[in-house]
């Protein structure tokens, strides 16, 4: 495990350590918590991509990388989480991003996930290896399909949430169904180089004042054509201005929750009540679970026997 070639960046090094974070066996806990330990606190700020399958996110993320650094000193990962197919479209998806991307780049790194366990969303791991990656790059960015619990998901792991849209042949309804509601922070509208953007754009602005009424300001809707390339170096400066939004304790404590519920189900959250489990940290208290929760089932089973 190379640390110091993963701090300079080197890409080989960083998805060695990338699989550590992906790692689901419970020993690679410890592991983690060594790593964490040597790389101190993290700095990044993590950015949301969210949007249907299709709404040109990928292709943006291809043309922001490049936008980004070319505007500053700064480093930028990439963590593309692709829906389901592992068979067909996810891979080819991602290799949408990774081929637009300059390779020989040292300040950006491309990671693909697949999430095979959850329909659109984050995959288990991309919290953990948002977690590295964080501590690696300055910027972070998360592609990922949000439908359900899993657009909760992303607006704990992002300090700030856009969401991807493409011009909707229809009327407000459309926008409004198309979970504009309360997630994202900002909006873009992207394929404006589509004859239908003008009109959709009016129609966002109107879905989103009738959406959130009580908001004061609505929240930036901004046009883009990945095609064409136009709108791009707005949304990338946005990027850069972006401020942290959740304490890491704060993301930990909703990731945590979100792990016990998918190992361990209704009998792991009765096990968590009352108990502070994490004081001793993420990794620790996950590799300690397994075998603390058996313990309280046993005493628990024993005593109801007596
Ligand atoms: N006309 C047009 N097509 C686009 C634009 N952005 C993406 N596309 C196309 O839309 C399709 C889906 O793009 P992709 O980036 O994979 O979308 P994702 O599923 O949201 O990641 C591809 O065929 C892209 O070439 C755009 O700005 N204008
Ligand atoms: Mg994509």
């Amino acid at each position: 495990m190379n640390l110091d070639a993963a701090r300079a960046l080197n890409k080989h090094a960083v998805s060695q350590l990338v699989a550590v974070f992906e790692d689901t066996r419970p020993a690679a806990a410890a592991q983690r918590a060594r790593v964490l330990d040597e790389l101190g606190p993290p700095s990044a700020r993590v950015i949301g991509i969210t949007g249907t399958p299709g709404a040109g996110k990928s292709s943006l993320v291809a043309r922001l990388v490049p936008a980004m650094l070319a505007d500053s000193d700064l480093s930028v990962a990439v963590l593309a989480v692709d829906p389901a197919s592992h068979v067909s479209g996810g891979a080819l998806l991602g290799d949408r991003t990774r081929t637009r991307f300059a390779t020989g780049e040292k300040r950006s790194y491309f990671r693909s996930q697949s999430n095979a366990a959850e329909l659109g969303g984050l995959a288990p791991t991309t919290f953990q290896v948002t977690r590295l990656l964080k501590r690696l790059f300055d910027v972070v960015i998360v592609e990922t399909v949000g439908i359900g619990q899993s657009e909760l998901d992303i607006r704990y792991l992002a300090d700030h949430v856009y969401l991807v849209l493409q011009p909707l042949g229809g009327d407000e309804i459309q926008f409004l169904k198309a979970g504009i509601i309360e997630i994202p922070d900002s909006f873009i509208l992207n394929k404006c180089d589509d004859p239908a953007a003008g009109q959709s754009y009016y129609q966002l602005r109107s879905s989103l004042s009738l959406a959130r009424p009580f908001d004061e300001e609505l929240p930036a809707i901004f046009k883009t054509s990945a095609r064409t390339g136009e709108g791009v170096d707005a949304v990338a400066a946005s990027m850069l201005e972006i401020a942290p939004r959740h304490t890491d304790a704060d993301r930990e404590q909703y990731f945590f929750g979100r792990w016990v519920q998918d190992e361990w189900g209704a009998t792991g959250r009765r096990f968590c009540e009352g108990r502070d489990l994490l004081a001793a940290g993420f990794d620790v208290a996950q590799a300690r679970f397994g075998p603390a929760i058996v313990e309280w089932l046993q005493v628990t089973n024993s005593s109801r026997r007596s």
